[in-house]
């Protein structure tokens, strides 16, 4: 199939007249060929970035926005949360978080496009896939399968979601951002599990699809069986080998990972950014035409919305952070990269097959696009772990290892995926400004409502229905005095055969400990005593499964049987005892966490309880840090709970659960393929100390604070710190190509044959100052901005000349010139310019 159009030239001229008052809403019709997608009838290269509206606030999607559209994006990619848009069937929300036209809006008076992948099943680490809770309980439903109630509920929102945003004018067709539109997700992973109804499910998903008229090609990602009528892409680190199902369709990547999810209990993943470019450039290189870059703002699983397991934070160690800030260097090198690639775009498109390889060493390959009109585009790349040197149409060129240069003129490189020259930032959490004055209650341990009892343990998502993670289990266990030594009690092992996701257990009302399982057993050791032990468990929920087949299947809680072991007298069964069962907690249903709520009883003050290992709800005021910086709350003194402010969730919290020690290397070699497990940070540290607490949730004065803490902890030491960049640093060699890097204020408009050698730069926030030079070295100085050092050459002068030009700026320039250092320190060296500087107010 040859390019498909999906818009009439008539509308096109329809809309065309209100694009003389609008310029943004002008019609753009969306087209394919193999080569690329095309916007108006002219191929692109297309980056974009993903954003997840719901993981951010209304207040930050403008600066979200507008970074992306400053780091060189022309696309936004953005899943639709089913659940958050549905939350009780029929009942729709389009308002705050999920307010899905406004953001699409603001995409589109950005002068940016949207992939809006719909789903509605869409993994995303969000609770369920986001399927809403109601689904699972449709009788006779099973999910992403040929299943008739089903395929009803998800035709309803997929046209109720579509006929919404055409109402809006929000596809191309009608002047609107959404070129593209992705229904299902990652269905290959999984198909084989569903047989033949998988493929009748996948063509009848295929055609309830196309059929909406959205009028913007349809996107499967990972669907190698996708159906003709829409184009499959590649989802992963690389993406590089990746050819389309069919030749008419060009080669799209959704989601290229800039880095990982974390889970509790787990070390912070990192994706070196040198790593990041090169995948981009090695899929432009061979032939790729429109890549995603998956998060590009990963943000907060605020409320409960996070999947099975995953933090809180979802920053995904992605371009932008967690709080809405650019994070350095990764933000500023990819910028540079997009620069570089769209300086190639005219060769790129003018192409209709991609050119074949040219060899230039054993791990060493150039790609070289030349169009009939004289344009030309060329990339050598590198895969060897060593750096190298190749000639190139009789030219000699140095290649770091791992690594791709640009030419978009075939001779003049302007861009190495390497080289980067786009400042580190280190980010502080400044200020810290403690929370006082905290008032306490307890949470009852077991009944506190209506109660249910069965002979059996009873799965717990059957029951909570997901309006809350919490569940208790209580029966009692008769112990035989002559299991019991003379000292009064009997220490033995509680096993719960399998848990999902963790619980809290109290033997005759005493805290016993705390485990988690993924569904397997998980055992817990007690003390007992002679005659009746209550045993209560609070069981939790920690977020839905979100992946693989059969979700409408999940478990979680206590199913498979619970028994205590290691009494001299054998092990007790409990599964078939007499289990009685509260759903949710107390205060939850106090709405404790609102300042109505709050009224409805008694509170004491913190001092007064010193009672740790109990379930305890907290509450108290604070006041807004002045200024513009993003906040962070410090929950490093609390161990496990969640955490509201003024009535609003801000997610799920358990900083006692520290990552693993090991794992983590003193050095991330970006060399070398990249997978989830390398470059871990932080092991041994909590897996969450910081939460993010927006300043559009916040007045300036009396904030109420609500804490539900599982375990205990030190709440006079929770804190807000204030979020600014502390020290920032680069590092630029004497050859580093074309200065198009660190801000917008060194970018050079156009390419010229002989780019002069990049500039370091240096800058602080808005209202700072560098304070100090903490290191500057003109020479052969080595590391990295956690600790640089002098090599064997070293300009005497490099502290002086960065202190002159730097202290007392926000911002400063220093050219990579001998002159400017005096002198030639090691004449026939190449040299590399190394700097530090702390900022300060
Ligand atoms: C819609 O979702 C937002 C964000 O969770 C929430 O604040 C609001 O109350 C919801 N509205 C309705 C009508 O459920
Ligand atoms: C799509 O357009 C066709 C042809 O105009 C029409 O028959 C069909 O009802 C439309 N479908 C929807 C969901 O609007
Ligand atoms: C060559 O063709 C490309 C793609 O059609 C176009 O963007 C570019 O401007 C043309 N360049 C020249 C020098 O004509
Ligand atoms: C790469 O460089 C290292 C250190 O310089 C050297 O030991 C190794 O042999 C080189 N590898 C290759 C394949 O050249
Ligand atoms: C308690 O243990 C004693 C001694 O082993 C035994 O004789 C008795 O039957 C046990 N009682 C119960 C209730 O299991
Ligand atoms: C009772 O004695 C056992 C065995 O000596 C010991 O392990 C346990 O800690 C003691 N329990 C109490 C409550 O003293
Ligand atoms: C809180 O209670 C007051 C007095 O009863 C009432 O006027 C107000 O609407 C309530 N606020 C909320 C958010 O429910
Ligand atoms: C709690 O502390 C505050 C301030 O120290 C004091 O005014 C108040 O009376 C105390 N409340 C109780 C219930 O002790
Ligand atoms: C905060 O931002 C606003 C608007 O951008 C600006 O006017 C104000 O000066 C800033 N305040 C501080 C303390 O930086
Ligand atoms: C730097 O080195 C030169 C040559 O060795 C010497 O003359 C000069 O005094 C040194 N300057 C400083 C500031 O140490
Ligand atoms: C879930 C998923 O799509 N995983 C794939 C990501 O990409 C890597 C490498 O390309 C594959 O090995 C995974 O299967």
């Amino acid at each position: 199939m040859a390019a498909v159009t999906w818009i009439r030239v008539c509308a096109f001229l329809v809309v065309a007249s209100v694009m003389l008052q609008m310029n943004h809403a002008r019609a753009v019709s969306v087209s394919y060929d193999q080569r690329a997608l095309k916007l108006d009838g002219q191929r692109r290269m297309l980056i974009s970035g993903s954003i997840h509206y719901p993981r951010s606030t209304p207040h930050m999607w403008p600066g979200l926005i507008a970074k992306a559209k400053e780091g060189g994006l022309d696309v936004i990619e953005t899943y639709v949360f089913w659940n958050g848009h549905e939350p009780r069937r029929g009942e729709y929300n389009y308002s705050g978080r999920y307010n899905l036209p406004k953001f699409l809006k603001l995409v589109h008076e950005a002068g940016m496009y949207v992939n809006l992948r719909i789903g509605p099943y869409v993994c995303a680490e969000w609770n369920s896939g986001g399927f809403p809770a109601w689904l699972r309980f449709i009788p006779g439903v099973e999910f992403r399968t040929d299943n008739e109630p089903f395929k009803l509920e998800t035709q309803r929102f997929v046209e109720h979601l579509v006929n919404k945003l055409k109402k809006e004018k929000l596809f191309a067709e009608q002047g609107g951002p959404i070129i593209l539109a992705q229904i299902e997700n990652e269905y290959g992973n999984i198909d084989s599990s569903y047989g033949e109804a998988g493929q009748r499910y996948l063509n009848w998903i295929t055609n309830m699809a196309i059929s909406t008229n959205a009028s913007v090609p349809w996107i499967m990602c990972q669907q190698p069986e996708a159906p003709d009528s829409v184009i499959n892409t590649c989802n992963g680190f690389y993406c590089d080998g990746f050819r389309p199902n069919s030749d008419g369709k060009p080669a799209m990547w959704t989601e290229n990972w800039t880095g990982w999810f974390q889970s509790w209990g787990q070390a912070a993943p990192t994706r070196p950014v040198q790593d990041l470019a090169f995948s981009v450039a090695r899929f432009f290189q061979k032939g790729g035409s429109f890549q995603n870059y998956y998060m590009y703002h990963g943000g907060t699983n605020f409320e409960r919305t996070g999947v099975e397991s995953v933090t809180t934070s979802y920053d995904y160690n992605a371009p932008i952070d967690e709080y809405g800030d650019i994070r350095q260097p990764k933000w500023g090198h990819l910028k540079d990269l997009h620069a570089a690639l769209k300086l190639c775009e005219p060769a790129l498109i003018a192409v209709d097959t991609v050119p074949p390889a040219i060899s230039l060493g054993p791990n060493q390959e150039a790609h070289m696009y030349q169009g009939s009109n004289g344009t030309c585009a060329a990339f050598l790349a590198s895969w060897d772990t060593n750096d190298t040197t190749v000639v190139f149409q009789d030219v000699s060129y140095d290649l770091p290892a791992w690594s791709v240069s640009i030419l978009p003129d075939c001779k003049s490189v302007v861009f190495n995926t390497a080289k980067v020259g786009a400042q580190t930032v280190t980010m502080g959490m400044q200020g810290a400004v403690p929370i006082t004055n905290w008032e306490s209650l307890n949470e009852p341990l077991g009944a506190w409502g209506n109660t249910f009892s069965t002979n059996a343990l009873v799965e717990q998502i059957a029951s909570t229905k997901d309006t809350t993670d919490y569940m208790w289990y209580m029966t009692n266990v008769q112990v035989n005095a002559s299991d019991v030594p003379d000292n009064g009690s009997a220490t033995a092992t509680l096993v719960m055969s399998s848990l999902r996701d963790a619980a809290h257990t109290f033997v005759n009302g005493i805290y016993a400990g705390t485990v988690n399982a993924n569904g397997y057993q998980a055992s817990q050791t007690i003390s007992l005593r002679p005659g009746t032990n209550n045993i209560y468990i609070l069981s939790m929920t920690m977020g839905l499964q979100g992946y693989g087949p059969f979700l409408e299947d999940e478990k979680a809680g206590i199913q498979y049987g619970v028994r205590i072991e290691g009494l001299p007298s054998g092990t007790i069964e409990m599964g078939g005892n007499t289990w009685t069962y509260q759903v949710g907690l107390q205060g939850e249903s106090r709405q404790l966490h609102t300042v109505n709520g709050s009224y409805s009883t008694q509170w004491k003050n913190v001092s007064q309880y010193s009672d740790h290992n109990s379930l305890t709800w907290m509450k108290t005021k604070f006041d807004m840090p002045v200024g513009n910086s993003t906040l962070a709350l410090d929950l490093s003194s609390m161990s496990k709970g969640q955490v509201w402010v003024n009535g609003i969730s801000l997610g799920r919290y358990w900083s006692s659960f520290n990552a693993q020690r090991d794992g983590c290397e003193a050095t991330c070699d970006y060399r070398g393929s990249h997978s989830q497990t390398k470059c871990l940070t932080m092991c041994g540290q909590p897996s969450q100390r910081w939460y993010h607490l927006p300043r559009q949730w916040l007045l300036p004065k009396h904030n109420f604070i609500v804490l539900f803490e599982e375990k205990g902890g030190n709440p006079d030491a929770i804190t807000i710190a204030t979020r600014m960049p502390q020290r920032v640093c680069s590092h630029i060699s004497e050859s580093h190509p074309f200065p198009l890097s660190v801000t917008s204020w060194t970018r050079r408009g156009s390419l010229t044959s002989e780019p002069p050698s990049a500039p370091l730069a240096l800058e602080c926030a808005d209202g700072q100052r560098i304070s100090s030079i903490s290191f500057a070295s003109y020479g052969t100085p080595s590391g990295d901005c956690g600790g640089f050092m002098l090599g064997a050459c070293h300009a005497n002068t490099s502290y002086d000349v960065l202190s002159k030009a730097c202290v007392g700026q926000q911002k400063c320039l220093v050219p990579i010139v001998n002159s400017i250092f005096g002198d030639d320190p090691c004449p026939g060296v190449s040299k590399t310019l190394a700097a530090a500087a702390e900022c300060g107010t």
